[in-house]
């Protein structure tokens, strides 16, 4: 423990590395990441998007990335489990901080999150971004696709959030995803939502695996239906906190019985290295809901083990102790 150069979130001069730092105090950056706007040399940039007026049921997700930050300490204080490496040593990350948006001018949004992830990828880097309610996907994509093309996506969901949004203007977080194949920025050919339960009477061209289907033939199933529709195409993956059952992450806007354990999830996040991914969000952590952290503490997981994913993508080992 070094009580001198405590606290990193500010005090850090390189971008890669690790310290060991008081799980409970200092400046709640992403992981201990360094807050940084220089994204020279970085390689994933972590930033929150704190909206969450699209909802139909409950807000308060606007607080999710501040609560995914507090949750994320504890996991910078080990190497990562079960890779048994530090992903830092591999890849340079920072936290951004937030996405300023004015929440008094809606029409304003979408262009801003779509501007601050333009500028972001207008550097050899990519997003991790936490939200606010799943509405904030479709500008992150948009300038995804503005960078990358179409996009494979792949969700992890309770709610297909492609249902009609009947000719409306589509500022909703249960139609986007119809919006973006709309917009050509996704391609659904390559695209698949998994965890789903809540009917939508279309699939609108996505494969989809629902959650009793995930129930039914486990992780290893899910991961080869990925990799088969997925290819080798650019992926975008989104993760709604909902896809987990209430029981798992309670803090959430629009809960939905039945949905995939803390386990299967980090299971399937794992196993996402063969793909060729460009970004990631994970959205509707709405803390106001949660209890001790459980919803944070998953959500904080699930990002932190992308990080070790793309970080074994860029050559990191995993080491083994015990029956992995
Ligand atoms: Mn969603």
């Amino acid at each position: 423990m070094d009580y001198v150069n405590s606290d990193q979130a500010f005090l850090k001069k390189d971008i890669k590395g690790a310290k060991h730092e008081m799980t409970y105090a200092g400046a709640l950056s992403f992981l201990r990441r360094k807050y940084s706007r220089d994204l020279k040399g970085v390689d994933i940039v972590v930033s929150g998007i704190p909206f969450d007026s699209a909802v139909t049921n409950r807000p308060g997700a606007r607080f999710g990335p501040r609560a995914i930050r507090g949750a994320s300490t504890e996991l910078a204080s080990l190497d990562a489990f079960p890779f048994g490496f530090n992903p830092f040593d591999t890849l340079g990350v920072v936290d951004y901080g937030d996405c300023a948006l004015d929440s008094h001018a809606p029409e304003t949004i979408a262009a801003t999150i779509t501007e601050h992830a333009r500028g972001i990828l207008a550097h050899d880097c990519k997003m991790l971004s936490f939200g606010g309610d799943h509405f904030v996907s479709l500008p992150l994509l948009r300038a995804h696709a503005e960078k990358h093309g179409s996009l494979a996506l792949v969700q992890f969901d309770a709610h297909s959030d492609t249902w009609a949004d009947e000719g409306r203007t589509p500022f909703s977080h249960g139609v986007m995803f119809l919006q973006a194949v709309k917009e050509g920025i996704i391609d659904t050919s390559k695209s698949i939502q998994v965890g789903l339960r809540s009917w939508n009477d279309s699939a609108h061209g996505f494969e989809i695996l629902t959650s009793p289907w995930v129930h039914r033939h486990g992780t290893a199933a899910v991961l080869e239906a990925i990799y088969e529709r997925v290819g080798d195409a650019k992926a975008y993956i989104t993760f709604d906190i909902d896809c987990l059952d209430p029981a798992f992450a309670p803090g959430t806007g629009t809960p939905v019985s039945g949905g995939l354990a803390s386990w299967q999830a980090l299971e399937l996040i794992r196993g996402l290295t063969p793909l060729n991914m460009v970004g990631m969000d994970l959205v509707e952590v709405a803390p106001a809901y949660d209890h001790a952290e459980t919803t944070a503490i998953a959500a904080a997981t699930i990002a932190h083990d992308w990080l070790c994913v793309m970080a074994e993508k860029a050559g990191a080992k995993r080491q083994v102790v015990g029956r992995i």
